[in-house]
């Protein structure tokens, strides 16, 4: 056996869609925060960011997380996120995986019937609380980031179907948020290649017309999710196709999209503080959230999302890199 990198990893799914939680093999990297890490990864590990997520051994859904030492002292782990896409500041499903997997691995002390797990993630500091039963974690609930509208009524024109008002929302990634109905094109699995050309057409507009940025955070910038709601959803019960870049459906509910749903139903006031939200994915899985409270950050009125969901433990991997492999870094079809 040849192999110049060894990458050991527990594998998850949340509600459908995989977390790959790297747990040895990468070692620390430089930086005295989460986010100038992230920054580093970008720079520097996207070899090992697509060997992670390409095939072979990845696949057009794959996500992944790998755990560092935290940089702040109340937490239990750092945590980088990665897709097909790139080094993302947050993710939801990501987080309800890597609490899931520290709980069912022993990586932290487990406590009966509540384990609060702290994540040190490049935009902020994410607490979970993991409902455990006989060693087993349940369901994780975790408080995302601040989340807020960044613009609402963005005109975009998509070509072969005109123009499309769609909304621009922060939840942990920057996304549009645009109703299927308005776009044409059915809430059905078989239909599936379309809404993703559809979700990458609203995507490449959005980025084209005025490219989204963090009002306090230049680096999280750019929409690279859209949340295509499913006629006839409520409030209270929205059902969405969730398009992330460069043109993957989220199997899951999607954790920060489910936040950025909160803020922008919110700030349209359609929801009260409080009130439980069920956000269902296309193939049918669910998180339930809500607001917890409202928060002023710059010029924004955010929300504070509470959100849960399940991971279940599918498998641990041991990756290597033979340096004859003609795909060293993995491929796209
Ligand atoms: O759950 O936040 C999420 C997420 C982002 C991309 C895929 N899932």
């Amino acid at each position: 056996m040849r192999s110049d990198r060894f990458v050991h990893t527990v594998e998850s799914h949340t509600e459908g869609m995989p977390t790959r939680v790297v747990v040895g093999g990468v070692g620390t990297l430089p930086g005295a925060t989460m986010a100038e890490r992230r920054r580093y990864a970008g720079e520097h590990l996207d070899d090992l960011r697509n060997l992670l997520v390409r095939e072979p051994r990845g696949h057009a859904a794959m996500v992944a997380a790998i755990l560092q030492p935290p940089t702040v002292p109340d937490a239990d782990a750092g945590v980088l996120y990665l897709e097909r896409a790139g080094w993302v500041p947050m993710c939801g499903h990501g987080s309800i995986g890597v609490a899931t997997v520290l709980v069912e691995t022993g990586l932290v002390e487990v406590t009966e019937p509540t384990t609060t797990v702290r994540l040190d993630t490049p935009a902020g500091l994410v607490v979970a609380e993991v409902a455990v039963t006989a060693g087993a974690a349940r369901s994780v609930t975790f408080d995302g980031v601040p989340s807020f509208v960044l613009e609402l009524d963005r005109e975009v024109t998509v070509a072969g179907i005109g123009s499309v008002r769609c909304d621009i929302v922060y939840g942990g990634n920057i996304f549009a948020v645009a109703d299927l109905a308005d776009l044409g094109v059915p809430f059905e699995r078989v239909a599936r290649q379309r809404i993703i050309d559809t979700g990458v057409a609203v995507m490449a507009e959005v980025n084209a017309t005025g490219r989204p940025v963090h009002p306090g955070d230049p680096a999280i910038a750019g929409c690279d999710h859209v949340y295509l709601a499913a006629p006839g959803g409520t409030a209270r019960h929205s059902r969405h196709a969730m398009v992330i870049a460069p043109g993957v459906l989220d199997r899951s509910p999607c954790g920060t999209g489910t936040a950025a749903r909160l803020a922008q139903l919110r700030a349209r006031g359609k929801l009260e503080i409080g009130a439980q939200v069920r956000n269902e994915s296309i193939i049918g899985t669910s998180f339930h959230g809500s607001v917890v409270a409202e928060r002023r950050i710059g010029g924004h009125l955010a929300v504070l999302p509470r959100i849960t969901g399940r991971a279940w433990l599918t498998g641990t991997a041991q990756f290597l890199r033979d340096p004859a492999d003609p795909f060293p870094t993995g491929f796209e079809l």
